[in-house]
């Protein structure tokens, strides 16, 4: 009775498993593929306890059975053996169909370079954001990496002119490898979609480096004048930027400025957050033959032993990161 009773049972659950095993083959959804290998690791558990029970009763009966028990059982075991790496095989390939389709998403999904930091790019260059259909230059090796420059300056073959009107500030310009600006657009729509903390890294011709950073970078909409709001200053070339926080962009043919008898643009030859006008000018002309005399220069203002005195910039990089909490 008992033999019959484990011989049905077992055959069954043999049926089912073989069944499954040939599904789960065949399967190419990952969910569909997770429902099979759960039914399978089932069938096998029913399996093992079905084994170990008849195996208790089958110790009281006789010498013959006894020995046609432990052959099945013998078969039994080595079937399931079979079938417990063929669910780990299983559960090893939706594991690894997971983490592709994780970070396929992930990359589709990604708002900035932080979003692809995670997805292991950690090398610094130029980078396609999917959602935004455009390309953008990631610093990756900075403290945690995940930065997005924004705007740099360098010595080029050829400057590009930064003395540009509103709409190509609006739509950006210049080249990632060289100089640029990424477009007021882009910004706005980048810095609303998380807090974002900023960090400027500057080389004075003669000083050498500094840099300047703030808890918070947001630009805000066209309509409004893409106003900048900045969070607090720490760095080591004074808060020079601070004197923009709240103003409007202006460039030479749109004066937002609080000037009143003329436009800082035109002044200064760049569009900038000016105020009356500036502390901070990243978007002047490159000092080829730099002086700190010429206003129009890349400028940044430092307080030096209690006076102040303008940096004047052979290289910028203004980069943003998604604050950490
Ligand atoms: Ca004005």
């Amino acid at each position: 009775m008992f033999k019959n009773l484990f011989v049905n049972t077992t055959q069954s659950v043999i049926g089912a498993i073989n069944r499954l095993e040939n599904q789960a083959a065949k399967e190419s959804s990952v969910s569909n593929l997770e429902d099979t290998v759960k039914e399978m690791q089932d069938a096998v558990d029913g399996l093992s306890e079905n084994t170990l029970s008849v195996r208790d009763s089958v110790d009281d009966s006789g010498d013959g059975m006894k020995v046609e028990m432990r052959m099945l059982q013998d078969r039994m075991v080595a079937k399931l053996d079979e079938l417990k790496s063929s669910v780990d095989l299983m559960t090893r390939r939706m594991d690894e169909e997971d983490e592709k389709l994780n970070l396929l998403s992930l990359n589709l999904l990604a708002q900035d370079c932080q979003d692809l930091y995670v997805t292991s790019a950690n090398t610094s260059g130029v980078y396609f954001l999917q959602r935004f259909g455009r390309k953008v230059l990631c610093d990756m090796e900075d403290g945690e990496g995940g930065w997005l420059v924004v705007q740099r300056r360098i010595k080029a073959a050829q400057q590009v002119d930064f003395n540009r009107d509103w709409l190509e500030y609006k739509t950006g310009f210049g080249e990632l490898e060289s100089e640029f600006w990424i477009g007021n657009g882009f910004l706005h729509v980048l810095t609303n979609q998380k807090t974002y903390e900023m960090k400027v890294e500057m080389l004075d011709y003669e000083k050498g480096a500094y840099w300047a950073s703030y808890s918070a970078f947001r630009v805000g909409s066209e309509e409004d004048g893409y106003p900048l709001d900045l969070g607090n200053y720490t760095g080591n070339a004074s808060d020079a930027f601070t004197y923009h926080h709240g103003r409007k962009f202006t460039s030479y043919d749109r004066d937002n400025d609080l000037y009143d008898v003329g436009n800082c643009a035109t002044f200064f030859s760049g569009a900038w957050w000016y105020d009356r006008c500036y502390d901070a000018h990243l978007n002047g002309i490159y000092p080829s033959t730099p002086d700190r005399q010429n206003a129009s220069f890349i400028t940044w203002w430092a307080h030096e032993e209690g006076r102040k005195v303008p940096l004047v910039l052979t290289e910028v990089t203004v980069k943003l990161k998604p604050k950490q909490d």
